[in-house]
């Protein structure tokens, strides 16, 4: 098994759900955290806490992925120790609406494609290359079944995790002579904010996503990101999808596990 103790770690979208859970599983191993989103008092108070339960320094960075040059200086502003990133959680992720395609808001396409499609490869563009020189490193995207089937009024959210499973691929394919490791991690539910942030108006039909299944938790993905993350040096794991045991596909949901 890969060490995870000592690795440098980077985590976007750590303030909630699959990637605050990535950053306590990364935590309790030993990794060298660097947290980041918007809402930075948050990412502080959680570097706190890890710290009082693992022991783990855990430096945060304000970004929004949307905004390369929010990311770019944010990376920039690292301790030149910190720099040498081994793991890039690529998480940050969002949508809004479950609009027909043909009702759907440019306002909520816009905020989508340029967090999932746009963010993620901004993210890439900083990290990526010091991993290529320093022929060492791995990156992890958090994917979805989102991007293997479409459900109705899942259109444009569909369509960016289509597109960041193209860009794992494609990541594989253009490092493959850098020794850079490649995963997808896929998951169906979750429970985690991404549904309130999709109905911010009506908590309700959120809460109401997850009624009467067991759906994953976000540490149930976290530890599948670990398990990706620590396998052997000459092991990549390309592709992981994962669901519910109440879930066969976006579509094939059994409502009586709850
Ligand atoms: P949450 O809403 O709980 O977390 C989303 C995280 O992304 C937050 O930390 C948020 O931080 C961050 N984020 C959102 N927009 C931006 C931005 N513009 N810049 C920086 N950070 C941003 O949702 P999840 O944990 O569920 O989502 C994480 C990933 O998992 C997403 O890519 C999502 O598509 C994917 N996913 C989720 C599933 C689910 O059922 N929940 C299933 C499959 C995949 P802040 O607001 O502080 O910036
Ligand atoms: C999020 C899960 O089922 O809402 O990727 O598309 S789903």
């Amino acid at each position: 098994m890969e060490q995870i103790k000592g690795k440098i770690v980077l985590i976007t979208g750590a303030t909630s759900g699959i990637g605050l859970s990535c950053a306590k599983v990364f935590a309790r191993e030993g990794a060298r955290l660097i947290l980041t989103a918007r809402r930075i008092d948050i990412l502080k108070s959680i570097a706190v806490e890890l710290k009082k339960e693992f022991g783990t320094e855990a430096v945060t960075l304000q970004m929004d992925v949307r905004d390369y040059n929010s990311v770019k200086s944010a990376v920039a502003s690292l301790d030149s120790s910190l720099k040498p990133v081994d793991i890039l959680i690529n998480n940050a992720g969002m949508t809004r609406g479950l609009d027909k395609i043909h009702e759907g808001k440019v306002e909520d396409w816009e905020e989508t494609i340029d967090t999932n499609i746009k963010g993620v490869l901004f993210v890439l563009r900083e990290i990526l290359p010091g991993m290529a020189e320093r022929q060492k490193g791995h990156v992890i995207y958090i994917g979805s079944t989102a991007g293997h089937d479409v459900y109705p009024g899942g259109s444009v959210y569909c369509a960016t995790k289509f597109a960041v499973k193209a860009l794992a691929q494609s990541t594989r394919v253009d490092v493959l002579d850098k020794f850079v490791k490649v995963t997808s991690v896929d998951p169906g539910m979750v429970e985690t904010n991404f549904s309130k942030v999709r109905f911010p108006e009506d908590p309700a039909r959120a809460e109401n996503v997850y009624k009467g299944l067991m759906p994953l938790t976000p540490d149930d993905v976290a530890e599948t990101v670990l398990f990706a993350a620590s396998r052997p040096w000459h092991v990549n794991i390309n592709q992981i999808i994962m669901t519910p045991i109440a879930q066969a596909s976006s579509n094939f949901i059994n409502k009586k596990t709850g």
